[in-house]
Formats: structure tokens, C-alpha cells, sequence
């Protein structure tokens, strides 16, 4: 009938997304009705499988796909157009990332969420503190990984825990410590969140991450893709294999979609029951995600897509209806590499973007356009100067716009490392570091709405791009599925 017929068409169009957001609703209400049971650790692990396992099948698939994409993208670019497109794409995304900041100082400086009543913070006091200036080395190492492999799947030595213990003079729980790089981290500062031994969870500055170190491989394939380029028919096989690799890890993609709403509500559920007491989110904290969220907001959906409308002249909330898989896999992930796969499906298969420029535009997007990442980081900064009542000058709002632009380019799209690189801008107007305890309580939430953003920004940065190089790099008629091309 003509019902059974619009709910086939309706799945086959939207039922992913669909069960995508119906897993992220019942994620929530199994991991707050579970809360009250008091799950043991072990029995958290064995519930929140699921989710890890759908975070491992995404992160399996960063290191192929980005080293394919850019290495059959950029090689099958004439040099002139290739450069006129990559001078654009970063101008672009330099340009969002500063008008993010921009509206997140603007916000937090209208609402003032840091004002008013003490608020208690669990500092550790003493001890060393990591320099801005560390966390900017820290950028630049991360551009050069010392081993690609090492740099794929290093692991971090956890042996600096013992020397911090010796200097933290008490362990609080999910507490945050930076530590500067040494010998024994490769000289990668590192943030410990300290959670009562004997578990430590630690998470790295970008790119030293256990994860991946997104930003050294990119910048790897880029110039293998552009000397590949260069080489004509000699470099042709390489190029076949980067595009059959490419190729497979987007059917790769399509076959384990099916498994995301399974993996997203045990993901989401496993965090809600791991999360603080969020009767310990204060007023002032409460009016803090106000601000960050209303930014977000802001930007993303209103200043993005009328920049989108402004370059392309197209709808720009009909290009954002193709990406809202992407953006509910980057809600429940709080990964914007984990979300690359999606990312990548959802611009070659709902948005028809060329391929050629999604290849290039994302993989580099994903690494280095954080605007969410960045407007945050401004709005927590000049948060915790107000819980100070430090008065910040027009010179250090400034400094704030710059480091926090600089910072978000140098944070991994990874879980959190919006967090940690932001030392980079509070060392930067002489806050002290440890006060990012002001925010942790809540960042693990906020992460995932502004890695959306960072996400909806790489997507529609390549609607504009396409647009703009369509002359260069023309719509292809034939099927957006990957295939290799012909020549
Ligand atoms: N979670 C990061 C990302 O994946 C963003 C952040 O931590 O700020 O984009």
C-alpha cells in the first residue's frame, strides 16, 4: 500500500539516522536509570563494550582512509588547481575558527558566567606547570611524527604517574595535573586526569595521544599525495592502490553503519554512568554551558550557514540535512577523526561533494579546523579569569582570540583534547593552568556539542570549496561511491 510504501522510502532514506537518534535517547535513559544501581567498575566495562567497540571500528578506520584520501586526492589534482584549492581551503578555515573565537569572547563577556559566588576548585597547587610555550613545541612535534608507525599507534608510558605522585601532594579524584615533557614522554607535556588509585585514566596533549597523532599523518599523506602527483605514470600503481584502499574502507563504512545505534547507546549509556554527580554542576557552571552552547548555536548554525548561503548562493540547512548522521556519530563519540568515516559518507553520498575535494578538505578539516574547539576554549578561559575576578585587558582578550585560534589547530580530534590544549591559552594571560578543574566536571558533555560543530564546520567548508574550485575540479557524473577513477 501507499503507507508500507513511504515507510520503505522513508528507512531507506533516513532509517539510519533515525535509529542513530532513537540510540542516543535510549543511551541517555538506560545510562541514568542504570545510575542508581551503583555498577561495579567491572560491570561498567562489561556494559559500555558495545560503545568501545563502535569507537574502535571508527578509529580502525582514521589511519587508511585519511592516507588514501589524501594520497589519491592530491595526486590526481593538476599542481596549479591543487594549490589554488589548499590556499583556500586553510584561509577558510583560519577565517571560521577566528570569527568562533570571536563570538565565544563576545558571549562570555555579555553574560559574565564567571561572576559572582566562590567556587571551589580541587587544585593540586605546586608542581610543575607546562608553558604555553611547551604546548605550542608540542604543536609543531606533532607535524613532524619521529615514526610514522610509532606515531600510529604509540602508546604513552604511563611511568610519569609515580614522579607526579611524588610531587602531587594529595590525589583527588578526577583530578587534572600537567606535567611538562621529558625523556621518558618524548618530550609530549602530558595532562593526567587522576581518578583514586589504583585506576589513572590519562589523556595527552594532541597527537601524543594513545589514539593517533591525526595531525603528523595528514601532513604525511598531503605531501606523499602532492610528490605522488609529480610523478606521472610512475606514480599511477601507488595511486590505484591508495584508490582501491580508499574504495574499500567506504564499503567498509556502509556495512558497519548498521551497527552504530547498537554501539551508540551502549557508548552513551556507559558515559552517563561514569559521569560526576550532575547535582555538583553549580549555578555558575550552569550559566558557563549557557554561554558555550549559545555560541556554538550561534555559529554553527547561524554564522556557518550564511557564510554557506553567502559563497554558494544554495540552501544551506538542505547541504546540513545530509549531514546529520555525521553529526549525531560525532554527539555520541566526541570524536571528530572517529567521525571522519561518516563525515566522508555523508558529503560523497547525500551532499554529491566532489570527490576529489572531500578527499582533501576533510582529512586536513578534521585535524585542523576545530571552530567548536576554539570558541570553547576562548569562553573557558575568560570563565576562569571571572572566577578569578582577574580583569583581562584588550591586549590579553587578544591573546586569548590568537591562542585559542592556535590552540583548537593544535588539538586532536580526539575526546577532550580541547581541555588539554587549552593550557596553551590560559598559561598565555598568566592564568594558572590547574584551574581548568573549574570546568572538568562538565567538559565531557560540552565536548560533544562543540565536536559537532567542529564537524558541521569541515563539512560545509567543503560545499564551499567544491563550490568555489568547481571550475578546477568539475562535478563528476558518474556515482559518488569511491570508485577508483578511470584515468
Ligand atoms: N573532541 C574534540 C573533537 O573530536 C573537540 C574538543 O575536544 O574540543 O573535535
Amino acid at each position: 500500500t501507499a503507507a508500507t510504501r513511504y515507510l520503505k522510502d522513508y528507512l531507506a532514506q533516513h532509517g539510519l539516522l533515525t535509529l542513530s537518534v532513537l540510540a542516543v535517547a535510549t543511551g541517555c535513559i538506560l545510562g541514568f536509570s542504570l545510575r542508581g544501581y551503583a555498577l561495579s567498575s567491572q560491570a561498567k566495562i562489561y556494559f559500555s563494550f558495545p560503545g568501545e567497540l563502535l569507537m574502535r571500528l571508527l578509529k580502525m578506520l582514521i589511519l587508511p582512509l585519511i592516507t588514501s584520501s589524501l594520497m589519491s586526492g592530491l595526486s590526481s589534482m593538476e599542481s596549479k588547481a591543487c594549490c589554488r584549492m589548499g590556499v583556500l581551503t586553510v584561509t577558510y578555515y583560519l577565517w571560521t575558527t577566528f570569527i568562533a573565537v570571536v563570538v565565544g569572547i563576545i558571549l562570555v563577556v555579555v553574560i559574565k558566567p564567571g561572576y559572582g559566588t566562590e567556587m571551589e576548585s580541587s587544585r593540586l597547587g605546586g608542581g610543575p606547570v607546562m608553558t604555553s610555550a611547551d604546548a605550542l613545541l608540542d604543536l609543531v612535534r606533532n607535524m613532524i611524527p619521529s615514526n610514522l608507525i610509532e606515531a600510529t599507534f604509540q602508546q604513552y608510558k604511563t611511568d610519569l604517574i609515580p614522579q607526579l605522585k611524588a610531587t602531587a601532594k594529595t590525589i583527588q579524584p578526577s583530578f587534572v595535573y600537567i606535567v611538562p615533557g621529558d625523556e621518558n614522554s618524548k618530550g609530549q607535556s602530558v595532562l593526567l586526569e587522576l581518578t583514586p588509585p589504583p585506576e589513572i585514566h590519562y589523556k595527552t596533549l594532541p597527537g601524543s595521544s594513545p589514539q593517533m597523532n591525526v595531525l603528523g599523518i595528514v601532513i604525511f599523506s598531503a605531501t606523499m599525495g602532492l610528490l605522488l602527483g609529480k610523478m606521472g605514470e610512475r606514480g599511477l600503481p601507488l595511486v590505484n592502490v591508495c584508490q582501491c584502499i580508499n574504495e574499500c574502507v567506504m564499503k567498509i563504512i556502509n556495512a558497519a553503519v548498521w551497527y552504530f545505534p547498537f554501539g551508540i547507546i551502549f557508548l552513551v549509556a556507559g558515559k552517563i554512568l561514569d559521569m560526576n554527580d550532575p547535582s555538583s554542576i553549580g549555578r555558575k557552571l550552569g550559566w558557563y554551558a549557557v554561554t558555550v552552547l549559545s555560541g556554538l548555536f550561534v555559529h554553527g548554525l547561524v554564522l556557518l550557514p550564511f557564510f554557506y548561503f553567502l559563497l554558494t548562493r544554495k540552501n544551506p540547512f538542505t547541504y546540513i540535512r545530509g549531514l546529520l548522521q555525521a553529526m549525531v556519530i560525532a554527539l555520541a563519540t566526541s570524536s571528530s577523526s572517529a567521525t571522519l568515516p561518516i563525515t566522508m559518507k555523508c558529503l560523497l553520498e547525500n551532499c554529491q561533494v566532489e570527490r576529489q575535494i572531500a578527499r582533501f578538505v576533510l582529512p586536513v578539516g578534521a585535524t585542523i579546523n576545530m571552530d567548536g574547539t576554539a570558541l570553547y576554549e576562548a569562553v573557558a578561559a575568560i570563565f576562569i579569569a571571572q572566577v578569578n575576578e582577574y580583569e583581562l585587558d584588550l591586549g590579553q582578550l587578544v591573546t586569548i582570540s590568537i591562542t585559542a585560534t592556535a590552540a583548537s589547530i593544535g588539538a586532536a580530534g580526539i575526546p577532550q583534547a580541547g581541555l588539554v590544549t587549552m593550557v596553551i591559552v590560559l598559561t598565555s594571560v598568566g592564568l594558572p593552568p590547574d584551574d581548568i578543574t573549574f570546568i572538568v566536571a562538565i567538559d565531557w558533555i560540552l565536548d560533544r556539542f562543540r565536536t559537532m560543530i567542529n564537524v558541521l564546520g569541515d563539512a560545509l567548508a567543503a560545499g564551499i570549496i567544491a563550490h568555489l574550485c568547481r571550475k578546477d575540479f568539475p562535478p563528476r557524473e558518474e556515482g559518488n561511491s569511491g570508485a577508483p577513477n578511470s584515468h
